[in-house]
C-alpha cells in the first residue's frame, strides 16, 4: 500500500462566515454563496461541500424552484471547473426538528426529516454528487427518559434505508459527533455509525465522514478512527480541523492546536491511499471571530498549507527506521524521531 493517495481539497460555503457566535452577533460582512464559490478555485480548492440550502436558497419552496436553482448552482460549478462533493440536509435549524428528525417522538417531525432528505438527494443528483452527508445534530437527548433509545436506533436505520431506496445510486455518509447541540447524541462516534451501516439494506452504500474535532470531543484519536473506517473501506470523506481540549466544537485550523496529531492523520491518509477513489480532503474550519473581512479565508489556505507541509514530512519518514524501532520496541526513540522530523531536524 501507499503511493496511490491523491489529495484534492474541498470546503463548504459555511466555512466563510460572518463570525457570529453564541455570545455575539456577526462581525464581518456576509459573502454571497455565488461569490464564495468563485473563491474556491482562487483559494486552491477543487471541491465544494453543500448543505441543501447552500445549493438552493430554500428547500421550503416548490419542487420546480428547487430544481431550477440547483441547476443554476450546477452551472456555476461547471463554469468554475469545480466539483460538488456532497449535500447534507440541514435538519437542525428548522423549528419542526426541535426535538430531532429521524428519531423524533413526533411523527410529523420524522416525516419532515425524511422529506427534506429526499430533497437533498434530488439536489445532489442535479449538482452532480452521489454523497449525502448526515450530521444528525438533534438526534439524541437532553433528558434520558425523553425518548426510547432502542426505538431511536430502529428509526435511524429506517431513515437511512428510505434514502437508499429512494435513490439506488446515492451513498450515505454519517458524520458523527458525541454532543453539541445535544447532551447525548445518538450514534456518538464513527464506530457506532459503522455498526449501524451493516444493519441497513445496502451496507456497501453507507459509510462515514470523520471530523477531527468530533473524534477529539469523544476522547478518541482521529487518526486511529480514520484507520478503522479505512479498514472497513468506508472512509469516504474527512473534515480536517483541530480542537484545543474538550470544550465546544472549535473547528480550528488544521494542526493549529496539535501538530503531531495533524501529522498522524496525514500519515494514515497517505499510507492508506486516501483519495485514490476520488475522495476529497475536506476542511471544516472556522475563521476566528477576530479576523478582519479581507483575511477571513486564511484559516482555509493555512489549513491546506499545513496539510501539504506535513505531507512532505510524512513522505520523508524513513519507513525502515520506523520498522526497526517497532521491532526493538523503542517507542520513545520512535516518538522522538517523528517529532524531530516534524520540527525539520531530520
Ligand atoms: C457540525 C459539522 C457540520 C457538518 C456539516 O459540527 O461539522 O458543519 O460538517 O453538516
Ligand atoms: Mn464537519
Amino acid at each position: 500500500m501507499a503511493g496511490k493517495a491523491v489529495f484534492r481539497f474541498s470546503f463548504g460555503p459555511w466555512n466563510i462566515h460572518e463570525g457570529a457566535d453564541v455570545f455575539g452577533p456577526p462581525v464581518r460582512k456576509s459573502v454571497a454563496t455565488a461569490h464564495k464559490i468563485a473563491l474556491v478555485k482562487k483559494l486552491g480548492f477543487e471541491g465544494v461541500q453543500f448543505h441543501d440550502d447552500d445549493a438552493v436558497s430554500s428547500v421550503d419552496v416548490s419542487h420546480d424552484q428547487i430544481v431550477r436553482e440547483a441547476k443554476e448552482t450546477r452551472k456555476l460549478l461547471d463554469s468554475e471547473g469545480l466539483v460538488a462533493e456532497f449535500v447534507a440536509p440541514r435538519l437542525w435549524e428548522d423549528p419542526r426538528t426541535i426535538d430531532g428528525g429521524y428519531t423524533a417522538n413526533d411523527a410529523k417531525a420524522r416525516e419532515y426529516a425524511l422529506e427534506r432528505s429526499r430533497k437533498a438527494i434530488d439536489i445532489a443528483n442535479i449538482i452532480g454528487t452521489r454523497n449525502i452527508v448526515l450530521w444528525p445534530a438533534r438526534e439524541g437527548v437532553y433528558v434520558n427518559e425523553s425518548k426510547d433509545h432502542r426505538l431511536a436506533s430502529e428509526r435511524f436505520v429506517a431513515a437511512v434505508n428510505s434514502m437508499l431506496e429512494y435513490d439506488g445510486n446515492i451513498r450515505v455518509l454519517g458524520e458523527m459527533k458525541p454532543n453539541e447541540p445535544m447532551d447525548h447524541a445518538y450514534l456518538p462516534t464513527t464506530g457506532h455509525f459503522l455498526a449501524l451501516s451493516y444493519k441497513t439494506a445496502d451496507p456497501a452504500r453507507v459509510g462515514v465522514l470523520i471530523e477531527t474535532a468530533h473524534s477529539l470531543l469523544a476522547g478518541l484519536d482521529p487518526a486511529i478512527e480514520m484507520a478503522y473506517a479505512l479498514f472497513h473501506g468506508k472512509l469516504w470523506s474527512v473534515h480536517l480541523n483541530d480542537q484545543n481540549g474538550l470544550k465546544f466544537d472549535e473547528d480550528r485550523a488544521f494542526g493549529a492546536a496539535n501538530l503531531k496529531r495533524a501529522f498522524d492523520q496525514v500519515f494514515v491518509l497517505y499510507e492508506n491511499d486516501f483519495g485514490a477513489n476520488g475522495e476529497f480532503v475536506g476542511l471544516d474550519v472556522k475563521a476566528l471571530r477576530t479576523q478582519k473581512d479581507e483575511v477571513a479565508t486564511r484559516h482555509l489556505t493555512n489549513s491546506k498549507k499545513i496539510f501539504l507541509d506535513l505531507l512532505e514530512v510524512v513522505k520523508r519518514v524513513d519507513r525502515k527506521k520506523v520498522e526497526e524501532l517497532r521491532a526493538s520496541r523503542d517507542y520513545e526513540e520512535l516518538e522522538y524521531y517523528i517529532i524531530s522530523s516534524i520540527m525539520g531536524r531530520v
